[in-house]
């Protein structure tokens, strides 16, 4: 799968050199790129941003290099595929792990990293001709731009794609797959500090793990996810 990066910060990409995501790339298995906006300017400055219409605070990101990076980068994919466009912003719809799992499944995936106050919203329609376009949010908060989000989606739809992950087994059991937060994990000594591993998961007893490991997961769930525990207990019902 490819991902392509366009940014007026492209060294901010650096760390996707290194890690789980490093090998998948050295390897072949995840193949990004990054690119920088103002290779697409034409003024003696590299202008990428201007005052906004209508007055306000801030810069707003001029849609002439947006349109011509877009247009050089679509065609970089797979020849059939038609791209996806992931534009990081708070005002997006909220990216899940149910988002990282359907992306996962696209062949060419292209990230907008805004910054300032955002991008001229022209370029999100005029993008809709060569890229299935979509806005998405990491959380209820206000980042300095695009770039760090581009590489949390990276980085959970990247462990995805199989061969990235060693042992995909991991991926069954963790947080958010199955709508309930992870349970609580331990490892050597038995007893750290005065305090004990739970005896159950000496125990030897699968059954007992297992039942133990499910009701932590919905302990936690109700404590300290109750939207997520309401639409669980909401789906429960249902079945
Ligand atoms: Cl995706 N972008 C920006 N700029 N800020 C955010 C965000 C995205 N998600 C939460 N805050």
């Amino acid at each position: 799968m490819r991902f392509d990066v366009v940014t007026i910060f492209p060294e901010y990409m650096g760390v996707l050199d290194v890690s789980l995501l490093g090998r998948a790339r050295r390897e072949g298995l995840v193949d990004v790129h990054v690119h920088d906006l103002r290779d697409f300017t034409s003024d003696r400055h590299r202008t990428v941003d201007d005052t906004p219409y209508g007055g306000g605070a801030g810069m707003v990101m001029k849609p002439e290099p947006w349109a011509l990076a877009l247009e050089a980068v679509a065609g970089l994919g797979p020849a059939a595929a038609r791209p996806v466009l992931m534009v990081p912003t708070p005002s997006g719809a909220p990216f899940t792990q149910a988002t990282a799992r359907a992306l996962a499944q696209e062949e060419h995936v292209v990230f907008a990293c805004g910054r300032y106050e955002g991008i001229d919203e022209r370029v999100f329609g005029w993008a809709e001709e060569l890229y299935d376009v979509r806005l998405f949010s990491l959380g209820d908060y206000v980042l300095n731009g695009g770039e760090v989000a581009a590489l949390a989606v990276i980085e959970a739809v990247g462990r995805l794609v199989p061969g990235v992950v060693g042992n995909p087994a991991s991926l069954v059991e963790e947080s958010h797959e199955d709508g309930l937060l992870e349970y609580p994990v331990y490892t050597k000594p038995s007893v750290w500090r005065e305090r004990e591993v739970p005896p159950v998961l000496l125990s030897g007893d699968h059954g007992r793990v297992a039942a133990w490991r499910r009701a932590q997961q919905e302990e936690r769930t109700r404590a300290r996810r109750p939207d997520l525990w309401a639409a669980h207990a909401g789906r429960a019902e249902e079945a």
